[in-house]
C-alpha cells in the first residue's frame, strides 16, 4: 500500500490554542507526522510525496474567499502585530445572532475581522506557514486518492487535518477539508457514489455540512456527544441530511468514556449504512484520538479494537482512501495507526 506524505506541513506550527479561555500548547504539533511514520517502519508501506493538483479541486468544495483569506490573511495582519506573535486568532466571531434583523454583512472579511468571519473558534490560529501546509495537505489527499483508485487502497498522511471545515468556515485546527475535497474528486463530478466514514473522536461538522444536501455522498460519523465535546452544537443524531440528501447523513454519538466495545457496536451501524449506500469508493476520516491517552477526548478505545475497526472497514472491500484527521497522543500514534492498518489489510487478503 502507498502512503502519501509531504514536508510542507512542518511550516505549520500552531504553538497555542485557547480552550475554555486557557492558552494551551497546540495539540497539532509538527512532530505528529513523524510519530505516525515511526509506526509504519517495516509495515510494507511505500512512501511517496504529493503531486500538485492546483486550486481547482479546492474550489470545487470551498468558497474562493476562504482560500484567498488563508493565503493573504497572515500577510495583511503581520504588520499590525508584535514580531514575537506567531499566530492570529479572531477577536469576535460573525455569529448569526449578532446581526439579526440588520441584513447580511459581507464587509468584514479581512484582517482580524476576517478571522472572525472565516473561522469559528479560538482553537485555530493562522500563522505564516499555515496556507502552504494546508494546501499541501490537500495535495497529499488528492494524490492518495489517485493511488486508492489504482491500487484499491491508499493512505494520506495529512496535516493539518480537515474535517471541521465547511464550504466557507474553518476551525478545529483545520483549514481546508482534505477528506471532502478527495471525496468530491472520487465522485467524478457526481457520477459515482461515495461514502465518508469519519472515525475521529470529534464530529466532522465541515464534511457533514459540505455533503448535507447530497444524496450521492454518504457521511457517517462516530463521535463524542455534541453537548460536551468539541465542536459542540453540531453532530446530533437528528441531523440526517436535507432535501435530496435526507437519509445520507448518519451521526452516531458515543457514550461518555466509550471503550472499544461501545465504539465497535456503533461502527457496525455505520458500516451497515455504508453497505446500503453502495458506494464506488470509500473515504475514511481516520482520527486516532479515540484512545485513552489522547488529551482531546474522553474515549478509551483499546488498540485491539482499532484493529477490529480496521478489519470491519477493510471487509467492505471498497476502493478506500484513508485520510488522517486528529490524534494527539504522540507516544502511541504510530502503533495505533499500524494496528488499524493491520486489521484493514488482513480483511483484504485474497
Ligand atoms: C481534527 C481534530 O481532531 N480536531 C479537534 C480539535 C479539538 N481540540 C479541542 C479539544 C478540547 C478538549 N478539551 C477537554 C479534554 C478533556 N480531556
Ligand atoms: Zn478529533
Amino acid at each position: 500500500m502507498v502512503a502519501v506524505v509531504g514536508s510542507g506541513h512542518l511550516d505549520h506550527d500552531p504553538v497555542v490554542e485557547v480552550q475554555g479561555g486557557v492558552a494551551l500548547p497546540a495539540f497539532d504539533q509538527p512532530e505528529r507526522i513523524n510519530a505516525v511514520l515511526e509506526g509504519l517502519i517495516g509495515a510494507d508501506i511505500r512512501l511517496t510525496g504529493p503531486e500538485s493538483h492546483g486550486d481547482e479541486p479546492i474550489l470545487a468544495v470551498h468558497a474562493a474567499g476562504l482560500l484567498e483569506f488563508l493565503r493573504e490573511g497572515w500577510g495583511s495582519l503581520a504588520p499590525h502585530r508584535p514580531p514575537s506573535s506567531p499566530l492570529v486568532f479572531g477577536d469576535t466571531f460573525a455569529h448569526e445572532r449578532l446581526r439579526v434583523g440588520l441584513g447580511p454583512d459581507a464587509r468584514s472579511a479581512d484582517g482580524v475581522a476576517g478571522m472572525g468571519w472565516w473561522c469559528f473558534d479560538t482553537i485555530t490560529g493562522l500563522g505564516p506557514g499555515t496556507p502552504r501546509a494546508a494546501c499541501e495537505a490537500v495535495d497529499v489527499a488528492l494524490t492518495a486518492a489517485g493511488f486508492a483508485e489504482q491500487d484499491g487502497a491508499a493512505l494520506a498522511l495529512t496535516r493539518p487535518p480537515g474535517h471541521h471545515v465547511s464550504r466557507d468556515l474553518f476551525g478545529g485546527g483545520c483549514y481546508l477539508n482534505n477528506a471532502a475535497i478527495a471525496a468530491e474528486r472520487l465522485s467524478h463530478e457526481r457520477t459515482r457514489r461515495v461514502a465518508v466514514l469519519d472515525l475521529d473522536f470529534h464530529h466532522g461538522n465541515g464534511t457533514q455540512s459540505i455533503f448535507y444536501e447530497r444524496p450521492d455522498v454518504l457521511y457517517a460519523s462516530l463521535h463524542g456527544a455534541p453537548e460536551t465535546n468539541f465542536p459542540f452544537h453540531v453532530g446530533f443524531a437528528e441531523e440526517r441530511g436535507t432535501g435530496a440528501g435526507e437519509g445520507a447523513n448518519l451521526n452516531l454519538v458515543l457514550p461518555d468514556a466509550a471503550d472499544g466495545s461501545a465504539f465497535l457496536r456503533l461502527l457496525d451501524q455505520a458500516i451497515d449504512a455504508v453497505r446500503r449506500h453502495a458506494p464506488r469508493a470509500l473515504v475514511v476520516s481516520l482520527g486516532l484520538d479515540v484512545v485513552a491517552e489522547d488529551p482531546s477526548s474522553d474515549a478509551r478505545v483499546e488498540r485491539d479494537a482499532l484493529t477490529v475497526a480496521g478489519q470491519a472497514t477493510g471487509a467492505l472491500r471498497l476502493p478506500t482512501l484513508i485520510v488522517l484527521e486528529g490524534g494527539y497522543a504522540m507516544s502511541r500514534l504510530g502503533a495505533d495507526l499500524r494496528a488499524w492498518l493491520e486489521g484493514f489489510r488482513a480483511a483484504r487478503q485474497p
